[in-house]
């Protein structure tokens, strides 16, 4: 019987569809967003590599939290998951001071409720990874809140679970990804709750979407870092002095190869596994 899948929602660059009562579908395309705006130039297989680097990440967690995860597709962008019931809260964890983080960090001296050293600079490493939660913003910037009101949102037990395994996470990824030569400076979580009220990790997992990746070699504290795969993209749409107001400028062939060989670079270097063979076969990086 053909399958069914009614569309439910959309990310920026994801698609999600419900197959059935307990099931959805998550569908990463090839789209790109740069200074918050997706532009119309695809990267081919970008969606495939976020697909294949969240199930990696999901498989190597599963001991620290369940997941959603039931089952990659062969086309390998797209994630059957457990349907469940969405914090209210994106859970954010940053080791390294850049973003909004230190912007609030400029402005006040904390993030999140989280008072930090004085004379800290742009990118410059925490002395400990700290949770920063932010409220989900139905369009614009979500915003940055402190541990008081992000318990008020989903209850101060369920805060605390949260918080612990939202550090472990990182903790753990981090200091693999850090082996491998890549620094995740922060990390974007979404969590709900299944059924029997147990936490579950779910969305994505590790992903240059929703992490700030940087090449280790190249780390110097005192200025923005560059990213890691989506620095050809900035610095071209820099040369163009675009407004970055939509719609975003078409990218040319050499920026689109070199981008997509980043996007393939991290891929390989995070999960040991050769992009073509998970192409051939996705659940390769399920171990
Ligand atoms: C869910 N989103 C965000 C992501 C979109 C929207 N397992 C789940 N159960 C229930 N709801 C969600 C998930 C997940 N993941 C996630 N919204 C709802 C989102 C990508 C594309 F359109």
């Amino acid at each position: 019987m053909p399958e069914t899948a009614t569309h439910v929602g959309s990310g920026k660059v994801r698609e999600l569809y419900e197959l059935d009562d307990d099931r959805l579908l998550l569908v990463a395309s090839d789209r790109i967003s740069t200074f918050d705006v997706v532009l119309p130039t695809e990267i081919p297989d970008k969606g495939r590599v976020l697909t294949g680097l969240s199930a990696f990440w999901f498989a190597r967690t599963r001991e620290l939290v369940p997941n959603h995860l039931l089952a990659l597709r062969a086309d390998g962008r797209s994630t059957e998951c457990r349907r469940l019931e969405m914090l209210p809260l994106e859970c954010v964890v940053r080791g390294y001071l850049t973003g909004s983080g230190w912007k609030d960090y400029q402005a006040t001296g904390a993030v999140c409720g989280h008072v930090l050293a004085e004379g800290l600079r742009d990118s410059d490493k925490l002395p400990e990874p700290i949770f920063t939660p932010a409220t989900k913003a139905q369009e614009g910037h979500d915003e940055n809140i402190d541990r008081e009101r992000a318990a008020k949102l989903v209850g101060q037990e369920r805060f605390d679970e949260v918080e612990r395994v939202s550090l472990e996470l990182y903790r753990h990824a981090s200091e693999y990804a850090a082996e491998r030569g890549i620094l995740i400076a922060d990390t974007k979580f979404e969590l709900g709750l299944d059924e029997e009220g147990r936490l579950v990790l779910a969305d994505e997992a590790f992903t240059p979407d929703s992490s700030r990746f940087w090449p280790a070699d190249a780390y110097e504290p005192g200025h923005a870092q560059p990213s890691f795969d989506k620095q050809f993209v900035r610095d071209y749409c820099e040369s163009l002095g675009w407004d970055k107001t939509p719609p975003g400028p078409e990218l040319p062939e050499e920026v689109v190869v070199g981008t997509r060989a980043r996007y393939v670079e991290a891929f390989e270097r995070l999960t040991g596994i050769e992009f073509d063979a998970y192409l051939a076969d996705p659940d390769v990086v399920l171990g």
